[in-house]
């Protein structure tokens, strides 16, 4: 009886987590951090991070199939086989068709993985015509950008600690300085570490690749929607490896290249420029929802 319940719960627990994983959907998810009983990944916002949910979605559907074929065989054959049931068992060993249908089948299901797999692969390795170019270096423990095309522009992104947080900043991912990027644009980030390895992982945008000290490893994303993405070092790499946050705020071209002139000057103004276009873009989402 209790195994029963036991056996019942498992089924359960699998069917939610199925549904949950299935369940990639905005409804719990905000875009750009993780929500507290959030389910499945954070929104996505670029076309790789898309081609990975949909690939997750596939390959939950066969390790669902999968495991409910073989609890049911089990079940099967612990009811029909038991000594009770069945008392003289049959001395066969082999069966031709079954056995080439078990190693044919497999190949197909393994097929069938594949071929999205190494699409998703290589549209992540392919990297297209960047618009812009970004170099982020892991330090333990904060990160540094770099912006090539823009002449010696760099800064320190360092994680704002609880007691200076401001009211709309998520805790343990919000920074000092934001890395900005024009939307709609290819950005590619030339990734590496001057300590130890570090990883820099956004996952709104699906791009994750470790820094690697003494070498050059790069991720590139094409965000098509404005906004604030956070992203976390995924490397273990010393004791304050949780407190080096990401944060990549997207923003219209225009308020780009506003920011990046700033920067050269002061980096107080550039934050301002930031500041302005969030708070512009807030008033205008409120006066859309309001109409
Ligand atoms: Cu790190």
């Amino acid at each position: 009886m209790v195994q029963g319940i036991a056996g019942l719960r498992c089924i359960g627990a699998l069917v939610a987590f199925v549904g949950a994983s299935l369940w990639t959907g905005a409804a719990l998810a905000a875009a750009g951090h993780p929500t507290p009983w959030q389910l499945g990944f954070q929104d996505s916002v670029t076309a790789i991070s898309d081609q990975i949910h949909s690939f997750h979605n596939l390959t939950m559907v066969i390790i669902t199939l999968i495991t409910l074929f073989v609890l049911g065989l089990l079940v099967f054959a612990m009811m029909r086989f038991n000594a009770r049931a069945n008392p003289t068992p049959s001395k066969s060993t082999h069966n031709t068709l079954i056995e080439v249908l078990w190693t044919v089948i497999p190949i197909i299901i393994l097929v069938l993985i594949a071929v999205p797999s190494f699409k998703l692969l290589y549209a992540q390795y392919d990297v297209p015509k960047p618009d812009l170019t970004i170099k982020a270096i892991g330090h333990q423990w904060y990160w540094s950008y770099e912006y090539p095309d823009q002449e010696e522009m760099s800064f320190d992104s360092v994680m704002v600690e609880d007691g200076d947080l401001k009211p709309d900043q998520p805790r343990l991912l919000s920074v000092d300085n934001e890395v900005v990027v024009p939307v709609n644009k290819n950005v590619l980030v030339l990734v590496t570490a001057d300590d130890v390895i570090h990883n820099c992982t956004i996952p709104s945008f699906g791009s994750k690749v470790d820094a690697v000290p003494g070498r050059v490893t790069s991720t590139w994303f094409n965000a098509r929607e404005k906004g604030i993405y956070y992203g976390q070092c995924s490397e273990l790499c010393g004791i304050r490896h949780a407190f080096m946050p990401i944060a990549v705020r997207v923003v219209d071209e225009e308020v780009f290249n506003n920011w990046a002139a700033a920067m050269a000057e002061d980096e107080d103004k550039a934050r301002a420029i930031i500041q302005a276009a969030v708070e512009a873009n807030k008033r205008k989402t409120i006066a859309e929802l309001k109409n």
